[in-house]
């Protein structure tokens, strides 16, 4: 069997989550485990089109339900050809956003039922869940004033502070019922301290 150790970055915009993916990496390096970085919507040729569909699509709009579709289409490609193989070469799957994502945003952002999102979980992952999941914890406020630097907003960067404080609060929502694969840590903290607790987190996950 594999020791592959599938492990999913959550938050809400502007978090820190990709800041901190180079740093993750290396950290994985220095421990002598190979890493695989991924992300979702996105990883596969396929899905970084379906991506680019969930992003931007000038002048169509995107009901709720198809958009969950997507994700979920996306995901299946993605846990095809690129998850479960490098799993099963024991590799760690780092990966940028997950299904915790879906319920967050789709679920908690848009009001598409959870259960919903449980049946189409079921039949895309089977009984495939990250063991370990870093949920990058801000306030929307302090999110949306981070990744507000940036130029072009996406689709999901032009909803409002009311979303995304919405979204936050499903993320924790998750936390507080799986406290043991989903780590809150509190990127409101300074950068250094925000690593030291990844440190700290992956280091535990690698002795388990
Ligand atoms: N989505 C979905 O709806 N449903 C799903 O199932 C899935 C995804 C899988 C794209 O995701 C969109 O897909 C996402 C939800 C949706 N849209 N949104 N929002 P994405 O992950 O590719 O895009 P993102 O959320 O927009 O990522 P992001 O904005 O890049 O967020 P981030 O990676 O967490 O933030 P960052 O770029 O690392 O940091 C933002 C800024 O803050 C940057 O200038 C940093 O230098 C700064 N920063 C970071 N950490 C700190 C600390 N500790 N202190 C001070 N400043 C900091």
């Amino acid at each position: 069997m594999s020791d592959g150790i599938f492990i999913t970055l959550e938050g809400i915009e502007g978090a820190g989550k990709s800041t901190n993916l180079s740093y993750i990496k290396d950290f994985l390096d220095q421990a002598g485990r190979e890493a695989v970085m991924t992300r979702e919507p996105g990883g596969t040729a396929l899905g970084e089109r379906i991506r680019a569909l969930l992003l931007d699509t000038p002048g169509i709009e995107i009901p709720a339900d198809t958009e969950v579709l997507l994700m979920f289409a996306a995901r299946a490609e993605h846990l095809d050809q690129i998850v479960r193989p490098a799993l099963a070469r024991g590799k760690i799957v780092v990966c940028d956003r997950f299904t915790d994502a879906t319920y967050a945003y789709q679920g908690g952002g848009r009001g598409v039922p959870y259960e919903r999102i449980a049946l189409l979980e079921e039949w895309v992952q089977g009984d495939l869940r990250p063991a370990l999941t870093l949920l990058f914890d801000v306030p929307a406020e302090i999110g949306l004033q981070r990744a507000g630097h940036r130029s072009a907003p996406d689709r999901f960067e032009r909803e409002n502070h009311q979303f995304f404080e919405r979204v936050r609060q499903a993320y924790l929502q998750a936390a507080a019922r799986e406290p043991h694969r989903i780590r809150v840590i509190d990127a409101t903290a300074s950068p250094e301290q925000v690593k030291q607790r990844i440190r700290s987190i992956l280091g535990e996950a690698l002795v388990a």
